[in-house]
């Protein structure tokens, strides 16, 4: 554990120690959770002043639903979207940081320009060849993201060897390539992308081995917030029904030395995890 990079750097900003709150601020008509609820500037300010006051340490706006089956939109739209949420965000709270979720480089670009300090690339820069070079010459934070397939594909009959050695593996060659590319080490975090083409036991593999994940020697950031997999074991069958579920992944990640935690609930996820840094401070 001693080895875990204790912080991450945005821009001229250093996340850390752990555990760093990550709050979704989605300005989508379609999210699989809470799609619809922030999609005007106003709305996406509004929700991301909640958040910050319930203690993230990051907000991430995205523009495109990435739940299983979503349709892809344009740059164009994607634009539209988050450009003017994160300049509201930033003109009520300019300390906030945000990070946009994006694997375009002309929505990352857009994004930067209005004051976002980090990107969130589900496609861990394969998506786009311009964006290795901007997240680059930006000097902003960057997470690169595990993922089989794309959002639309991606959960039909998802097969793996060993998940953890496949996603551990692919996750220290994105990291590789990002630093040839010219990216600050300093910058990055991994990202095991639960339930981006993973089955309930996949996720559940995963979680209990991010340890290993961890051991790369980047700061980890993990995304369970609500999603699928919690329902099927609780049987929380809506989105919002999942919080005790998310808490509870996030708990055990921070025992397995995540360091970021991206959540639609911040003050939930936010206290079980003080409570889990305290521990762990005494026994260490
Ligand atoms: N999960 C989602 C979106 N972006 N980014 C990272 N780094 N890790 C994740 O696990 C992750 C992510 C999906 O969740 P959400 O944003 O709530 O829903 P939607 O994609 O439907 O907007």
């Amino acid at each position: 554990m001693a080895t875990h990079p204790e912080t991450v750097r945005a821009g001229d900003r250093k996340l850390g120690p752990r555990p760093v709150l990550m709050g979704i601020v989605n300005v989508t008509p379609d999210s699989f959770s809470d799609g619809g609820e922030a999609f005007s500037p106003e709305r996406a300010a509004e929700r991301a002043f909640r958040l910050l006051d319930e203690g993230a340490h990051i907000i991430d706006v995205g523009g495109e639903s990435t739940r299983p089956g979503a349709d892809p939109v344009s740059a164009e739209e994607e634009i539209r979207r988050v450009v003017p949420a994160i300049k509201a965000i930033l003109s009520g709270r300019p300390e906030a940081v945000i990070s946009v979720d994006t694997y375009r480089a002309r929505t990352a670009e857009a994004a930067l320009d209005a004051g976002a300090l980090m990107v969130n690339d589900i496609t861990a820069l394969r998506g786009d060849p311009r964006m290795a070079p901007l997240v680059a010459g930006a000097g902003c934070g960057v997470v690169l993201m595990h993922m089989r397939g794309t959002p639309k594909t991606m959960q039909r009959d998802p097969r793996y060897g060993d998940v953890v050695e496949e996603v551990r593996g692919f996750l220290a060659g994105r990291a590789e390539a990002a630093v040839s590319a010219g990216v600050d080490p300093r910058r990055i975090m991994l990202d095991p992308g639960i339930g981006f083409g993973k089955t309930v036991e996949h996720n559940l593999k995963l979680l209990g081995s991010l340890d290993a994940i961890a051991g790369l020697g980047f700061p980890v950031l993990v995304g369970t917030s609500r999603k699928g997999f919690i329902g099927r074991i609780t049987g929380a069958e809506a989105p919002r029904d999942r919080v005790f579920g998310t808490v509870a992944t996030s708990v055990i990640a921070y025992g397995r030395g995540a360091f970021a935690f991206r959540v639609h609930d911040v003050r939930a996820n936010r206290e079980a995890l003080e409570v889990a840094a305290a521990v762990e401070e005494l026994s260490s």
